[in-house]
């Protein structure tokens, strides 16, 4: 079949590759024309998609990268994969609107348009489908098939492939679930069907509000667990041996990336527009897991003072910049929040990741250094906030005269951990 997959990001730029592996012809539409460039030659900036199989689906002509809306006309399925930012607390449904009126001037009898953005429950038929409708005067359901499909891109999940993740599916009715259904039968392994539109954007919703309140959870029992004397990291471990009715969740600095510090909010907004009440879970997660940074930022003050350093003037080297383990994206990060508040207390911060790319142009608000013996040596303290593969850790531990560890990963006398 003909498809556009509109977005090409860490969610489109993946489905547009596999699609055209299977035989689609396929067009990844983006709006960011340097985007465009960098994949109609072949240049995969998506960390799961290697240029290489890139390079093979535009050879083999299944593939085409595009940024003219004009080379849209005639598809048979499109898949909305722009990015759902919050603005101010508030869900910014500018790229899905735009978006949705460039595929309805393109929208022919028979065609079918699904929505993988993460947004609340509603979106397709409130927003979605009008829009489609106004723009092409076709009616949803009668001329075209619509529907909405949770994407699942775990970052550098290794067990879980991208066709191995089983895809939530949904229409807005039997003959748009029936064709999508179809259409991702034919990309993974195994799909979901659900009842409607609604259950699948709320499920997206419900997997990630799961992380995003768990996540909070142990961040609480960490601040709580240190003044009690318990090393809530050993304790995680041993509940962890619950082979039954126990997930794993660790401390961190904080929570980034592009979908939990963003998806949850999108229920509880929606949840206090509809039902003028609070969705108090999020809300109590969101405060604590964004208090993280002050708390890591409070202990390092602590040591340092145990030492007799003040705060100002001290120079500190932040371990590990991008928003998870083994990450290449600073999106949301912890690690910027952590640094400013030191700037603010007047320390000298610099920071190091060997996992962001040398042509990543993201505006640190440190000055990036290796991660050295010499730089590690020279800091009156070190905060490992992101455990990378890539770090050399026994020579972080040989070199540092003090270490705040965020992520339970060195030892000895100079470490402390969160
Ligand atoms: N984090 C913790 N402690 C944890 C787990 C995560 O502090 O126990 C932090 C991470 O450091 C990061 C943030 O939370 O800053 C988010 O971590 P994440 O593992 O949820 O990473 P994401 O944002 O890449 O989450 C994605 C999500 N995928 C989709 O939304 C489709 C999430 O649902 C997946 O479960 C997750 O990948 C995954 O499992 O890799």
């Amino acid at each position: 079949m003909d498809v556009v997959v509109a977005g090409q990001g860490y969610v489109g730029l993946p489905l547009a590759v596999r699609a055209a592996e299977v035989g689609h012809r396929v067009i990844g539409y983006d709006v960011d024309t340097d985007r465009v460039t960098r994949l109609a030659v072949g240049d995969s900036y998506v960390q799961d998609v290697a240029s290489s199989r890139l390079r093979a689906v535009l050879a083999s002509g299944a593939y085409s990268a595009t940024a003219t809306a004009d080379a849209l006309a005639g598809f048979d399925i499109a898949v909305i994969a722009v990015p759902t930012p919050l603005r101010d607390g508030v869900p910014d449904l500018t790229c899905i609107r735009s978006c949705a009126r460039t595929l309805g001037e393109h929208l022919r009898p028979g065609a079918t348009v699904v929505l993988e953005s993460t947004s609340y429950p509603g979106t397709t038929e409130e927003v979605v489908v009008p829009i489609l409708e106004k723009v092409s005067g076709l009616k949803g359901g009668v001329d075209f098939q619509a529907g909405f499909s949770p994407e699942r891109i775990a970052p550098g999940n290794k067990r879980w492939s991208f066709e191995g993740t089983p895809k939530v599916v949904s229409g807005i009715d039997a003959t748009s679930l029936g064709v999508i259904r179809s259409f991702y039968d034919g990309i993974f392994q195994t799909t979901v069907p659900v009842s409607g539109t609604r259950v699948a954007e709320m499920a997206k919703l419900i997997e990630n509000v799961f992380r995003f309140v768990n996540i909070s959870l142990v961040n609480e029992m960490a601040t709580l667990a240190k003044p009690l004397g318990v090393d809530v990291w050993e304790a995680i471990d041993a509940a962890a041996t619950k082979p039954f009715g126990f997930t794993r969740f660790t401390p961190g600095p904080g929570v980034g990336g592009h979908c939990l510090p963003i998806d949850p909010l999108f229920l509880s907004w929606k949840i206090q527009q509809e039902l003028g009440v609070p969705f108090r879970f999020v809300e109590l997660a969101d405060a604590v897991n964004r208090q993280m940074p002050d708390y890591v930022v409070r202990r390092l003050a602590e040591a340092l003072d145990r030492q007799h350093i003040p705060v100002k003037g001290s120079r500190i080297l932040l371990l590990g910049l991008t928003y998870k383990y083994n990450a290449t994206d600073l999106r949301n990060s912890p690690s910027a929040r952590v640094a400013e508040l030191l700037i603010d207390l007047g320390a000298e911060v610099r920071g190091a990741d060997p996992n962001i790319a040398d042509d990543d142009d993201t505006k640190l608000n440190v000055p990036r250094v290796d991660a050295s013996a010499v730089e590690v040596a020279a800091a009156d303290a070190v905060v490992l906030l992101m455990d990378h593969t890539r770090f050399d850790l026994p020579m972080i531990e040989e070199n540092a005269s003090y270490v705040l560890d965020c992520r339970n990963r060195l030892s000895g006398p100079n470490v402390e951990t969160l």
